[in-house]
């Protein structure tokens, strides 16, 4: 009987776990069955970006977080695919900081190279997992969205590529019910546009926080005033945007904040993070975390320790994204197809225990990245992926922390180097803060530009 692998979504890691298999078939491999169920009508994942928000075409929860303006937060050059490098795919150097359809655009165009479209069954969500102990094998039960007619299908591995960005994590305050102008989520968040003129209280402060509260106030909010519960950001604010600590109340427009000041603000943006939300699998295999760097019962942040034929990619809170999600795709690959042998549980377990111990005594960002990247070269060192200098984007993102403090407007202006062709980025032709458009073609509109030193 053939063996057959499922892949749940067709993100960027679940196109890195399909393109995986691919090298793996092109090398002469004996690939198994690959099924890769994707509910919406697209590929790309959070790339694809949607009008849409709350509920989706067909009532499901809208997957789409992405907004419009979106300009990539952490340099090109730290998720460049080593396989499918930036210069092969526009054929020239690009700047360090894409917008989001130009990132989609590169995303796309590996996975059309490597023609892994025709294994994706779209409009299919996976409504159920469970695992049958007699046979070994997954039940997945899973719904055709343009039918609506759902059945039963076995598979011998599943891969869970669903993501983390999507399913809100959403808080309440004293006076929320009568505030009269408009609560969001950062995920339901589309176009800045809709604040310009207004006073904007952001709630939040991480990546999503920053982001909204600099992208509202480039398009013309009035003020944006920034509320974090646990500590500031304490980047250097351009003139209009600043932070103040946690909501205490809000009576009518104006909000009271635990200091004792108030703002009187015309909407409140929840950029309180997201939760890990797998209603689709079967308790005994469902991962239950938060947003943490190494997740528990997770051999190499990828197995389930107590069925390693179940496998989730991408669980990590992310410096790192298309670079882990390649390093976890080839390794879960090669599991599959037998090239590496897992150890038992109890040897799990401990290395498991031995990076969580290790994440628990982490110090700050510079940390972190050292973490992560560590992670991934554990992982890249047990299989074939292609040579790439990753102690340079080490580097690079902690370069990219500094230029942040010194200049949250400024620090997509500046440009790093290849990791993979050495080549470096130019610098772009317009400087972020004042760059409306966001466009391919304007970004990749080949003006008067420098490279980096
Ligand atoms: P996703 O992109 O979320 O894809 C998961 C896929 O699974 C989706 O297509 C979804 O429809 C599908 N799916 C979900 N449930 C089911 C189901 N039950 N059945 C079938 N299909 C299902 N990363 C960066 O590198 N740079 C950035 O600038 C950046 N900006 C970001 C901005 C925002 C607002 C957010 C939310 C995230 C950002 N990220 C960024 C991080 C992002 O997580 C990754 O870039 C990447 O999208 C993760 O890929 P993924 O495939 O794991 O998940
Ligand atoms: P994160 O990075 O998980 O951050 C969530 C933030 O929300 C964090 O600052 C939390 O504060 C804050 N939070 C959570 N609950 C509350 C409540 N109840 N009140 C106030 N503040 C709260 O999520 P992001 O959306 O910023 O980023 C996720 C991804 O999207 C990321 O990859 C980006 O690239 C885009 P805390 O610090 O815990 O006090």
């Amino acid at each position: 009987m053939t063996r057959r692998v499922a892949i749940i979504g067709a993100g960027p890691s679940g196109l890195a776990q399909l393109h995986a298999f691919e090298q793996a078939r092109a090398a002469g491999a004996d690939v198994p069955e690959l099924v890769c169920f994707e509910k919406q009508s697209d590929w790309g994942g959070l790339w694809n970006y949607t009008w849409r928000s709350g509920l989706d075409e067909h009532g499901d929860p809208c997957h789409g977080s992405m907004y419009r303006y979106l300009w990539s937060n952490g340099p090109k050059e730290c998720l460049e695919f080593a396989d499918y490098t930036f210069e092969e795919h526009f054929g020239r150097p690009i700047p360090s900081f894409p917008p989001r359809a130009v990132l989609e655009d590169y995303i796309l165009g590996r996975a059309k190279k490597s023609g892994v479209r025709r294994h994706i069954r779209f409009d299919t969500a996976v409504r159920w997992v469970d695992h049958d102990p007699q046979s070994d094998t997954f039940r997945l039960t899973v719904e055709d969205l343009e039918q609506g007619v759902s059945r039963d299908e076995e598979f011998d591995h599943v891969i869970v590529a669903t993501g983390h960005f999507s399913i809100p994590n959403v808080p309440s305050y004293p006076g929320f019910e009568q505030f009269p102008g408009r609560i969001l989520h950062s995920h339901d968040f589309r176009d800045s546009q809709e604040f310009t003129g207004k006073d904007i209280l952001v709630v939040g402060s991480s990546y999503s926080a920053e982001d909204i509260a600099l992208q509202t106030r480039k398009y013309g909010a009035k003020s944006v005033t920034i509320s974090y519960r646990s500590a500031a950001m304490g980047f250097p604010w351009p003139e209009g945007i600043d932070e103040v600590p946690g909501i205490d109340r809000v009576e009518g427009r104006t909000v009271t904040f635990v200091d004792g000041t108030t703002r009187d603000v015309d909407a409140i943006i929840l950029c309180t993070g997201y939760r890990h939300h797998f209603p689709f699998v079967a308790t005994p295999l469902r991962l239950v975390t938060a947003n943490v760097l190494y997740p528990p019962d997770l051999y190499k942040g990828i197995f389930w320790t107590a069925n390693p034929k179940m496998m989730y990619l991408s669980m990590q809170d992310q410096y790192y994204t298309f670079t882990m999600f390649d390093a976890e795709a080839w390794y879960a690959r090669d599991v599959v197809l037998g090239r590496i042998t897992l150890p038992g549980r109890a040897e799990m377990d401990a290395d498991i225990a031995a990076w969580r111990a290790r994440e628990a005594a982490l110090d700050g960002p510079m940390d972190d990245i050292d973490f992560q990247a560590d992670h991934i070269a554990d992982l890249l060192a047990a299989v074939d992926y292609p040579a790439f200098d990753l102690d340079l984007t080490r580097e690079q993102f902690k370069t990219w922390e500094h230029h942040k403090t010194e200049s949250i407007v400024g620090y997509r202006d500046r440009a790093f180097s290849s990791p993979c062709t050495g080549t470096p980025a130019p610098i772009h032709h317009t400087a972020w803060w004042e760059a409306l458009d966001d466009s391919l073609p304007t970004f990749l509109d080949q003006r008067e530009t420098t490279s980096a030193s």
